[in-house]
């Protein structure tokens, strides 16, 4: 199939998920053409049958506000036309699936389109009453819909009184590429071997309470020696760096910024801290449970389908800094509990969440659309 994919293409998860979607795809012989206004930061653009569109947005003068969502909707006809796509997939409801109802107009033709929805779109942005009805008609018009965990389907339905069907298809990692790797030296420049290496992985925006990982972090360096690596970047960054300095942890704590390469931070983890107000999913969580890595997360949106507490990692309640900090100190302390669970994490994403049995889902949706269509 030929796929027109468009989707937010800095950091964060939607992004890395409809990225590592055409990756996969493209492997399986499909030709891929991602149309957004920069190129998708894990796009290797050197991999066969993928294709880059990029959407320029004019600064006209008159524009206060530029009309990327029209751009996008040319970019998309037009791509749609040269490329002789089958189908239109955009992750993020707005404005993605706007421009691709607009697009589909242009063309004339079928040009059927498929919205991914993962969570902010609609928990934050398409619930914002200024959006809320084109927001719902958009998944409306969609000819398929996907929620990446069953929590952000059934709110959708219910946030916006729809009838439609929506299929939940999880996220996955690549299972192969994703695994524990021994990176001996990669540790040792962080940490001691007696110490602990603790991650937090996210776009530092609010959401993600990034003040609480270091909180838990104090709490935790209290009773065993270890350091925290905070990988990524965002708005929350400087205040985080500023709080570790004032708990007194500055010099154990990490700020690595934006990492292309978090296979291995990953594999040198011995346990994620995912603290977020709001999780649709919580890809950073499943990630880390693919390197063995117990996520200590809040019981969240979707996190509790990814992670079985007590088992693949520990669920708490939003702000229970001390309860996730005597979580992660037992771990600590009772290293071959640590390790069965980091086997039974990898378990977990194994059985689940790999992308050999997740694409195939795709396919089958794509497969589906079109033949209605016929
Ligand atoms: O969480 C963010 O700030 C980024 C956001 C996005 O749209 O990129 O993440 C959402 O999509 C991810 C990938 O599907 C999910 O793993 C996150 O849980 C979800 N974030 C929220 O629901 C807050």
């Amino acid at each position: 199939m030929r796929i027109g994919v468009t989707c937010y293409p800095t950091y964060g998860g939607s992004g890395i998920v409809a990225t590592e979607l055409g990756k996969e795809l493209a492997e399986r012989g499909h030709e891929l053409h991602f149309i957004s206004y920069a190129q998708p930061i894990r796009l290797d653009m050197a991999q066969p049958r993928i294709f880059f569109h990029e959407v320029s947005v004019s600064n006209y003068p008159l524009f206060d506000f530029p009309p990327y969502a029209l751009a996008l909707a040319s970019k998309m006809a037009e791509v749609a036309e040269s490329a002789r796509l089958d189908l239109l997939h955009v992750h993020y409801a707005i404005p993605h699936s706007v421009s691709a109802y607009l697009a589909q107009a242009i063309t004339g033709r079928k040009l059927p389109f498929i919205t991914t929805l993962h969570g902010t779109d609609i928990t934050l942005v398409g619930a914002d009453r200024s959006y809320l009805p084109i927001t719902r008609f958009s998944i409306a018009a969609s000819d398929g819909v996907t929620a990446i965990s069953r929590y952000l389907r059934d709110r959708t339905l219910r946030e916006f009184d729809l009838q439609k069907e929506i299929d939940v298809i999880p996220n996955f990692v690549n299972c192969s590429r994703y695994r524990r790797r021994p990176l001996p030296e990669l540790r040792r420049r962080f940490a001691a071997d007696s110490e602990a290496v603790i991650s937090h992985l996210s776009n530092f925006r609010p959401v993600k309470r990034v003040e609480d990982a270091l909180r838990i972090f104090a709490r935790i360096a209290a009773g065993h020696p270890g350091r925290l690596l905070m990988i990524g970047d965002g708005p929350d960054r400087a205040g985080a760096e500023h709080l570790a300095r004032q708990l007194g942890i500055g010099d154990r704590v990490y700020f690595l910024g934006k990492q292309e390469r978090i296979e291995e931070y990953l594999s040198i983890s011995d346990l994620l801290l995912l603290p977020s107000q709001l999780e649709s999913f919580g890809l950073a969580a499943l990630e880390a449970m693919a390197h063995q890595v117990p996520p200590i997360a809040t019981r969240v949106g979707g996190v509790p389908e990814v992670v079985e507490d007590g088992v693949s990692g520990g669920l708490f309640e939003v702000g229970d800094v001390e309860g996730m900090a005597a979580a992660a100190l037992e771990l600590l302390h009772s290293p071959a509990r640590l390790r069965q669970m980091g086997e039974a994490a990898r378990t977990r994403v194994e059985k689940n969440f790999c992308a050999r049995d997740i694409i195939p889902r795709y396919e089958a949706l794509y497969r589906k659309v079109l033949a209605t269509l016929a």
